[in-house]
């Protein structure tokens, strides 16, 4: 996946139900379009992570409970994609429940596929993974969301509360793909985590062997004859010509 420059930031991401969410599957050009939403507890490193993967860099200091849409344009397998990444305020876990406000709730519908993030310097933050991806689901009854569940901060291993092995096998449980990852020592995961997001709804949204593809192959092409062909029949014909009198 090769990123495309230029990137813009839009304030909202676009209500269901208006013109800007009707457009869902294309982006500007025509292109497919894959929104992503990043999902997690405060502070685990979601922000931090959105700006790694579009701008390659690591900044140190985000401004909080940012709810920024960054579209942007990606390669996938060949194909360029506009892709559009939501970051979300982080969500607390309560007695009764995730503290899931209806905008974020919206953003989760609204997205294609989700990363997930916990930080394994705190425990609490995996600890509300699985009533989140719980979550997750439930807002996408029907249909196999692609999920990625991010462990962050791998680079603070001395001060770990969470085992990354643990986020392993949570991932396999939920059905996800896992990355451990440093946002801010390491870019290759967090390309990793996008990437195979991107390329699990391009998959969804195009399978292959798609009737579209099928028909193409199933049609016989007439064949046009090949030297050989033209040569072994120019042979024959001049053989009957040359039989021909006899
Ligand atoms: N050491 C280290 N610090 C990180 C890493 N990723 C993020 N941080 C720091 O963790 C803090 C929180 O990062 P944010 O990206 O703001 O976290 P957030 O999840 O967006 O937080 P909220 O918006 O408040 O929910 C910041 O000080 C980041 O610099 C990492 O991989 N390693
Ligand atoms: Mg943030």
């Amino acid at each position: 996946m090769r990123l495309i420059q230029n990137m813009c930031t839009i304030a909202e991401y676009p209500a269901a139900g208006s013109a800007a969410a009707a457009e869902c599957c294309l982006g500007p050009a025509g292109r497919r379009l894959v929104k992503i939403a990043v999902v997690g507890a405060s502070g685990v490193g979601k922000t931090a992570l959105v700006v790694r993967f579009l701008t390659k860099r690591f900044i140190g200091d985000y401004e909080r409970n940012a709810g920024n849409l960054y579209t942007r344009q990606v390669q996938v397998e060949g194909e360029t994609l506009a892709i559009q990444v939501q970051d979300t305020p982080g969500i607390q876990a309560h007695e009764n429940g995730l503290s899931c406000n209806e905008q974020l709730n919206r953003c989760i519908r609204w997205a294609d596929a989700v990363v997930i993030v916990f930080s394994i310097t705190d425990h609490k933050s995996y600890e509300l993974i699985g009533q989140l991806h719980q979550h997750v689901q439930q807002l996408h009854l029907g249909t196999r969301l692609p999920v990625v569940l991010v462990a962050n901060k791998a680079d603070l291993l001395h001060i770990k509360q969470v085992d990354p092995q643990l986020g392993l096998q949570l991932a396999s449980m939920l059905g996800c793909s896992f990355y451990e990852v440093s946002v801010s020592e390491n870019y290759n995961g967090v390309y990793n985590a996008f990437h195979v997001l991107c390329k699990e709804v391009r998959h969804k949204q195009q399978p292959s062997g798609t009737p579209e593809k099928r028909r193409t192959s199933l049609i016989p092409r007439p064949k046009s004859p090949n030297m050989q062909d033209l040569k072994r029949r120019h042979a024959v014909e001049a053989e009957d010509r040359w039989m021909g009198p006899e």
